[in-house]
């Protein structure tokens, strides 16, 4: 079989990559892994940024987004038992969306399925001559052996994918693990609160978000080996309240721990194998920006795969990398910022006094909040691939969560002390 590119993934990287192409006139076949009913219904990400919304609009695929998404104008900071209204909207002219991630993989799916083969349960997925202008993809599918011959391939297959470990010796890794990871659940309950609430609290960091009028989606900050098993519905609910104040409950039908990390492959790009998303990069969740990345690298992606195809032209392909990078590493400042102001880094009272003077700063200062709302709500999209300097790589990038966590300030290696804007 042949086309002219393989996606590998179908994920918000892999089906937003299809549903441009297809707009461009590019023959793409996509590959997943797992059954769409997985798909659809894993539950991860629910805040999109203005620039993700815009282009599902200009997808075609806002409709729903537009009548069940709900807009939010600002969030709120909160600490010692008071919240600060951040007004993300009045500073930034822009606004964020809550909708979960698998209604965005639905509506995707939805919009696709009649233009673009999607090979579901695709399995032994393995990638060959990358470097040739013919590389190939290996796989099998309904118990036979496939093999799609492309002229570029895209490696959509999130963090844990095959195709960034087929160019694991062509890559610089920046490598960040956090000592905590996040408790989240979903819950059959009227939010308490109009806008999200980032909780500051000695007891650890928690967030109250939400997916409709009727489902909130909470989380609680907890050790990164926590074992769910010892997190009964009660105490989560008794946590929560200690964290947020007024909480209101209901049934839990969803609950999970995720590890926090921070992680960027450089280059994004070998030969014709190009990734996207997180199989290139992850962050802390806290700035919400993970889905939001992965749709910005292919919205950098696809045109430059068209030039290459139809005219032979490789200078955006070329300039993948450090366009696409450009967003991550800024993603991933801001990230981490969020994440060691907000969380109980376990490094005592003098960073906690840091942490705290950074809200307070925030809250008495313009320029402060201002740096913090459009670091949030997301940057515009790039114009074009102009970068007022070149990109230059760092060898030996990993650093561990032990040190790199303890000081608030030291500019050091590993993302640490990171301010936004
Ligand atoms: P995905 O979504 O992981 O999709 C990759 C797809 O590839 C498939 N796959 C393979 N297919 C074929 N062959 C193989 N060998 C394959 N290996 C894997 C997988 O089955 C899957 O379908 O990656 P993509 O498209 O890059 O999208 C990234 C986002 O999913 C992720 O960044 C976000 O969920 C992160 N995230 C958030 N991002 C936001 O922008 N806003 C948020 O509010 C937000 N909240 C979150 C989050 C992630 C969370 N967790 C669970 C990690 C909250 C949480 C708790
Ligand atoms: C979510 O709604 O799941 C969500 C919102 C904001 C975040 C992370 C997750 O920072």
């Amino acid at each position: 079989m042949r086309t002219q590119v393989g996606i590998i993934g179908a994920g918000p990287a892999g089906l937003t990559l299809a549903m441009l192409l297809h707009r461009d006139g590019i023959d793409c076949v996509v590959l997943e892994a797992r059954d769409r009913t997985y798909v659809e219904n894993r539950v991860r990400a629910g805040l999109l940024e203005q620039n993700t919304v815009d282009l599902m609009r200009e997808l075609g695929v806002g409709e729903r987004l537009d009548r069940e998404g709900l807009e939010h104008d600002g969030i709120y900071l909160r600490a010692y038992g008071r919240n600060h209204y951040i007004d993300l909207a009045g500073l930034t002219g822009r606004h964020i969306t809550i909708y979960g991630q698998q209604e965005v993989i639905k509506d995707l799916t939805n919009a696709l399925i009649e233009k673009v083969p999607i090979h579901f349960e695709a399995a032994d997925v393995a990638l060959h001559d990358i470097k040739s202008d013919n590389p190939r993809i290996t796989y099998q599918h309904d118990s036979q052996a496939h093999e799609l011959t492309c002229d570029a391939i895209a490696g959509c297959d999130g963090f844990h994918g095959v195709s960034r470990r087929t160019i694991e010796n062509h890559i610089t890794e920046y490598d960040y693990t956090y000592p905590f990871g996040w408790l989240g659940i979903l819950a059959e309950a009227k939010p308490a609160t109009d806008e999200l609430i980032y909780a500051w609290n000695e007891r650890g960091f928690a967030l109250y978000t939400m997916r409709s009028q009727k489902i909130s989606r909470l989380y609680l900050q907890v050790p990164a080996d926590e074992d769910i098993a010892n997190w009964p519905d009660d105490r989560i609910w008794a946590e929560l309240g200690e964290r947020l104040g007024e909480v209101n409950e209901g049934n839990i039908y969803e609950k999970g721990i995720t590890p926090m990390r921070s992680y960027v492959a450089e280059p994004m790009q070998h030969g014709r194998l190009f990734l996207a998303g997180d199989s290139a990069h992850i962050v802390p969740p806290t700035g919400a920006k993970g889905l939001n990345l992965a749709v910005n690298d292919v919205r950098l992606l696809a045109p430059a795969l068209t030039e290459l195809i139809r005219g032979g032209r490789t200078d955006r392909a070329d300039g993948y990398t450090a366009a696409a990078l450009r967003r991550v590493w800024r993603a991933q400042d801001f990230s981490n910022y969020m994440t060691r102001m907000l969380h109980d880094l376990g490094a005592g009272p003098f960073q906690q006094q840091l942490q705290l003077a950074r809200l307070d700063y925030i809250a008495r200062s313009e320029a402060a909040a201002h740096s913090l709302a459009e670091n949030y709500v997301g940057l515009p999209a790039e114009p074009d691939f102009q970068l007022p300097w070149p990109r230059s790589r760092t060898r030996r990038a990993s650093t561990s969560s032990a040190t790199a966590c303890s000081p608030i300030s030291s500019p050091t290696a590993g993302g640490v002390g990171a301010t936004p804007g």
